[in-house]
């Protein structure tokens, strides 16, 4: 049997909210993960991309990924990896994971399809990697996928790492970089990065899975991590068919986002701070909250500030009645934003005159166009 663990997304360096805590909560998820790879005995670490938050990352970044190389080095294990969108070089440059390469670092497929053999207790896997592929890249991808998928015949036990938005997995296919039927149906296991909310599928006889980001990037994430928090895989591969046990990271800081009027923010507040409180550990869960209505701002941050000992509450949002109404139309819609205004038919006709009639930069022609609309004389 081969056991790795595959994991993804783990932009060490990204500070999200512009928050210290938050970059340490980055390095923490990461050092729990390698951690968890060690404890469950795995012979080696697959990363599908996006290590470091930035292509070149901060000296502290570079040396959290060091520290881990060299305690992965001392017990003999290694780390393939393919480049997320985030790892390639803006400009001529190397990739930054592969400074470590002399500790165990492998980056497999920068520029296309890359395979190798390994062996690990006794059996044989076969390693394929198509990095991130964007801009004049993407056209050739699914050649690429269909050398991975030749070169992967007759072999036992296969692992294919990649790194990109495969369709059918949540994002709209324009943001996609490979159709879901290009992807090879002959590996063992496809482990992929990119979709941070993480996804596991079969795809022909192939076990797909996206890792899923191992901390929170974006607060777009905050409803699937609420439902299955964030995790890493643990594959074991027998005879060719691989299995998934997903171990969950107990890191992850607890965020949610709140949207709420100003008469029952504090109830919500407190209810999501009930709902948390076995889960949140050491770390104070993070708080987005808008807040809708005619909310004192003053008033809103006496209460905001009264629950810091529990809780990083972000600076409101503030939804007030006058922003709704800022919002600008839709100008092919005018008549159903006047409608939806005035809930009144005749108004809203009346309003649509105006409106047209006033379509103008020179405002004495306003003037005369809403004088004649309104039968009024010329009172200057
Ligand atoms: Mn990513």
């Amino acid at each position: 049997m081969v056991r790795f663990m595959h994991f993804s997304d783990t932009h060490i360096g990204n500070r999200q909210y512009y928050m210290p805590e938050r970059e340490q909560d980055f390095i923490d998820s990461f050092k729990e993960a390698i951690s968890t790879g060690l404890r469950e005995k795995v012979d080696f670490f697959v990363h599908s991309g996006d290590l470091f938050d930035v292509w070149n990352p901060s000296n502290r970044s570079l040396t959290l990924l060091r520290d881990s190389m060299i305690e992965l080095k001392e017990k003999g294990i290694r780390v393939y990896m393919v480049l997320g969108d985030h790892d390639r070089p803006k400009r001529v440059d190397y990739p930054a994971a592969e400074i470590f390469d002399f500790l165990g670092i492998t980056v497999l497929g920068k520029d296309g399809f890359q395979g190798m053999d390994l062996e690990v207790g006794g059996e044989s896997v076969f390693l394929g990697g198509i990095s991130n592929m964007k801009g004049i890249r993407r056209d050739n991808l699914p050649e690429e996928y269909r050398k991975a998928s030749s070169a992967a015949e007759g072999k036992k036990n296969s692992v294919l790492i990649s790194h990109q938005g495969v369709t059918g997995f949540g994002l709209i296919d324009e943001a996609c970089e490979i159709k879901k039927e290009d992807i090879p149906g002959n590996f063992s296991y496809l482990a992929f990065g990119h979709i941070h909310e993480g996804a596991t599928a079969n795809i022909g006889d192939s076990l797909f899975s996206y890792a899923g980001s191992t901390e929170i990037c974006s607060t777009n994430e905050i409803p699937s991590f609420l439902r299955k928090g964030k995790s890493v895989n643990i594959v074991d591969i027998k005879s060719g068919e691989a299995t998934i046990a997903k171990i969950p990271l107990n890191s992850v800081r607890v965020q949610t986002s709140i949207k709420a009027d100003w008469t029952d923010y504090m109830q919500k507040l407190e209810k999501f701070l009930d709902s948390v409180k076995d889960k949140t550990g050491q770390k104070k869960p993070i708080i987005s909250i808008e807040i809708s209505g005619d909310a004192d701002r003053s008033h809103v941050k006496t209460d905001l500030d009264s629950l810091s000992s529990r809780a990083i509450v972000r600076k409101p949002v503030f939804q007030s009645m006058e922003m709704h109404m800022e919002r600008r139309p839709d100008l092919t819609m005018i008549d159903d934003y006047f409608r939806a205004y005035f809930k009144d038919d005749d108004m809203a006709a009346l309003a649509k005159k105006i409106f047209d009639s006033t379509q103008s930069e020179d405002k004495d022609q306003v003037r005369r166009q809403i004088r004649e609309l309104f039968d009024i004389g010329d009172a200057s």
